[in-house]
């Protein structure tokens, strides 16, 4: 069942929230440190109030159009290998798109149901969310469970979340609104799921201090050594690739079931629905590092530098 209406105690909630308006004159609202639409912010407090983490849970964390897909069909591929060899015909991620077998709580689960069943699902338990560190780990009520963040460059975020959104999704909302404005809120930090540097810095300084639980990786560093950092997902997950495993060319079963290339070519992702509301094949653009260089002026990868120097600055984590 579909949650349609707000609960009282989300209006109150929103009630004493900061609140600030989209490009579109649709309200934004500041919880715990995001931006949120109301139907997002309601699902987040049915999350907050109502999950049970299992130790064993594994939830993979992003900020959107930072390879989320990618990651998800990865860690799906690495952690269910015994069951599914990476090889077999009938593999899930052949048939299905991996944003249906790890589901998005806040912005699939907790959108449909109050209370989504989820005590059938066998452990271990894969989930994907774009929640902010805090927000997440207030909910896992110190459950030891796993958290993967998957980072990506801001430029090509932003690029791949301008095409995404004025290519595929509100294509008709957008005719008004040109990379420039997307450049400039991203500096001002307010949209909706934002703002990212806030996000990415606490997630990476989480990976650090706690990183048995928390492990940080990069877009980047996956299209440059995909094998290394697939037996470091491996690693962190309990699920490290074996000897043999290894020798007889798992990893790179793995990888190149979960390609680009494989998957965006897949009868399912290039037609089906997906669960989460979005046409799966508006997922799979063009991938790969650097395509802001084709997009961007002068100008906006500036402002952009600016904004990250400010703001991740001295931290010591660095982009590109
Ligand atoms: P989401 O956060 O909204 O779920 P996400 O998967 O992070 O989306 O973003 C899609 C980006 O990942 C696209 O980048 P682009 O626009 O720069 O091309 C998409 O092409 C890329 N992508 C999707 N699947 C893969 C994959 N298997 N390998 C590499 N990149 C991928």
């Amino acid at each position: 069942m579909k949650v349609d209406s707000l609960s009282q105690e989300c209006e109150n909630l929103i009630s004493s929230l900061p609140s600030e308006k989209d490009f579109m004159g649709k309200n934004l609202y500041s919880y715990q440190g995001s931006w949120y639409y109301p139907s997002t912010l309601q699902a987040i407090l049915y999350f907050q109030k109502h999950f049970r983490a299992r130790d064993s849970d594994i939830i993979l964390a992003s900020f959107p159009k930072s390879g989320t897909t990618w990651l998800k069909a990865l860690a799906f591929a690495v952690v269910h290998r015994n069951k599914y060899a990476p090889n077999l015909v009938s593999h899930p991620l052949l048939s299905d798109n991996p944003h249906n077998l790890v589901r998005f709580i806040e912005l699939d689960l907790y959108v449909k149901s109050q209370r989504p069943d989820l005590e059938e699902l066998p452990s271990p338990r894969l989930f994907a969310t774009h929640m902010p560190f805090q927000t997440l780990h207030d909910s896992l009520r110190d459950s030891p469970c796993k958290v993967v963040y998957m980072c990506r460059n801001i430029k090509d975020v932003l690029v791949s979340r301008w095409h995404f959104r004025s290519n595929v999704v509100r294509k008709e909302l957008y005719s008004n609104y040109s990379l420039e404005d997307m450049v400039d809120e991203f500096i001002k930090g307010v949209y909706s799921l934002g703002p990212f540097d806030d996000q990415v810095l606490r997630y990476w300084k989480e990976s650090l201090v706690n990183s048995n639980q928390v492990l940080f990786m990069r877009y980047e560093e996956m299209i440059e050594n995909p094998e290394a950092q697939v037996m470091r997902l491996a690693d962190f997950l309990g699920c490290s690739f074996t000897e043999e495993e290894k020798q007889s060319g798992t990893v790179e079963k793995i990888l190149e079931l979960c390609s680009f290339g494989n998957l965006s070519n897949l009868e399912t992702n290039k037609t089906g629905t997906s669960v989460c509301g979005v046409a799966p094949h508006a997922f799979f653009r063009r991938g790969g590092v650097g395509d802001w260089k084709n997009h961007l002026t002068h100008e906006m990868a500036r402002k952009l530098d600016e904004m990250v120097e400010k703001k991740l600055g001295g931290s010591g984590l660095k982009f590109e």
